[in-house]
């Protein structure tokens, strides 16, 4: 009897003809972070993150949730592997813990901790699955943070020190890396609006953090080449679509002000070696002045081996003197997902041209794409997350119509494999291809990973058909 669920419906739908043309060897995968599935905070001689001590502070994370748990994935990852294996996805962005590999954030690394990541990382080889290994996604270890954190120059050493041993003790097991994850993350809502760990509010203070992860990244370059001559580099930056408002001259100098402390003040200094004139009119007398130093610029514009590219929003920017740096920045219309983001596919081509026009020829990966929608488990145990479908045939199409405009982009991980702990907002917000139940730990594809899937081995049958 044929099968006529909205689930069978939709996987039968999936089909690469519809959603564009990739290169033969386009890397497919799925990306998570370490403290948003990992679980085991206490086990294996981990150390407290600034992530442990931001959520377990009441009132800073909703619902008061942590990752103590999350996804179990410490215990379970060798389920977990086999679970990504059977999504036919060629690469995995996974991150390791600073705060698990070491602890106190300086010194020797952790031997349980490296066993763990060595164990991931040879079950991702069995398994035929390239690791894409982010060595910072935001678990800085608390003793650093109680010595000044990122706005102190010496994180960025103490950074270098841990990627550099991180590579050393990984190295044969993995070759691609990214520094750091969408550091404006890691200031502007770290240390500035406070909204992540370790939640300060201090605008100053955040954009010396800016500059001390761009040090760091190019601080790390330098020693990953060291560890492992072979190493591919690059560094992940959120790049977002910006838009003014109006044709008003203050709406749009706004939105050159949002370009300048959101997109330009991490690409500038790594793919042009300088903060551009935006950048100092902006953030100079705010406080780049302050920590940028003779032979900085050198450093950070290291040269990489590709460009990472998370992508998630457009917004639309109006000028307002009582916001940070005077812009009022809203979702752009029309759509939007349960975090009330805006789901513009074309915003994702308009960021990937940019960043091939504006900043690198480097092969670019979108290392992070995808939504959060009220997911939940049916009556026949299918979770059908139609419009998460919707979004990756839309955002792929257009990663599609990037290609064909000429940019060099050699793969694409969605955000995420697993629903996870999606950090102040907890558990309330579900980014997976995968739902997890965190009462059983229970794990069920939902609809997008089996139109994944079908994309996925679409696309490798007609290569192997080109090849016979
Ligand atoms: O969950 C995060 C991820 O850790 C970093 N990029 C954005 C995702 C969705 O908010």
């Amino acid at each position: 009897m044929t099968d006529t669920t909205p689930a069978a419906r939709l996987r039968a739908e999936a089909s690469v003809e519809k959603v564009g043309s990739f290169p033969q060897d386009f890397r497919w995968g799925l990306a998570t972070a370490a403290y948003q599935i990992e679980g085991a905070a206490l086990e294996g001689g981990r150390g407290p993150s600034i992530w442990d001590t931001f959520s377990h502070t009441p009132g800073l994370s909703h619902h008061g949730d942590t990752g103590d748990i999350a996804c179990d994935h410490y215990h379970r990852w060798e389920s977990d592997l086999d679970l990504l294996a059977s999504l036919a996805v060629t690469d995995y962005r996974l991150s390791v813990s600073w705060s698990r590999l070491q602890p106190s954030g300086r010194g020797d690394l952790n031997p349980a901790a490296v066993a763990f990541y060595r164990e991931v990382l040879a079950g991702l080889a069995a398994r035929g699955i390239r690791p894409l290994v982010t060595l910072y996604h935001w678990d800085l270890p608390q003793p650093l943070e109680d010595e000044g954190g990122w706005p102190v120059r010496e994180t960025a050493y103490r950074f270098a020190e841990f990627a550099t041993k991180a590579v050393e003790a990984l190295g044969d097991l993995a070759t691609d890396w990214v520094t750091l994850n969408e550091p404006w993350c890691s200031s502007f809502l770290g240390y500035g609006k406070g909204a992540h760990a370790p939640g300060r509010q201090d605008y100053r203070a955040a954009i010396h953090a800016a500059h001390h992860l761009n040090l760091a990244h190019g601080l790390a370059v330098a020693g990953i080449r060291a560890a492992q001559p072979g190493a591919s580099v690059g560094v992940t930056n959120i790049v977002t679509d910006i838009v003014a408002a109006s044709e008003s001259t203050d709406d749009r100098a706004a939105a050159v002000r949002l370009d300048a402390s959101s997109n330009r003040i991490f690409l500038d200094p790594v793919y042009l070696g300088e903060y551009s004139a935006a950048v100092w009119d902006t953030l100079g007398e705010r406080g780049l002045a302050d920590v940028v130093q003779d032979g900085d610029l050198a450093i950070i514009s290291a040269p990489t081996d590709f460009a990472g590219v998370n992508h998630y929003q457009r917004v639309i920017a109006s000028h307002d003197d009582s916001q940070p740096f005077g812009v009022l920045e809203v979702p752009a219309e029309p759509a939007t997902t349960s975090f009330g983001w805006s789901v513009i596919p074309a915003s994702l081509t308009a960021v990937l041209t940019r960043v091939a026009r504006e900043f690198t020829p480097l092969p670019v990966y979108v290392t992070e794409n995808g939504a959060s929608y009220d997911d939940y488990v049916d009556p026949n145990g299918d979770v059908v997350d139609t419009e998460r479908v919707d979004y990756l045939r839309g955002y792929l199409g257009a990663a599609a119509e990037a290609i064909e405009a000429g940019v060099d982009l050699r793969g694409y991980y969605a955000w995420s494999f697993l629903d996870n702990f999606e950090w102040a907002e907890g558990y309330s917000k579900r980014f997976g291809l995968v739902w997890v139940d965190y009462r059983t730990q229970e794990r069920i594809p939902k609809l997008s990973a089996h139109w994944y899937r079908r994309l996925i081995t679409e696309h490798q049958a007609a290569v192997a058909h080109l090849a016979a």
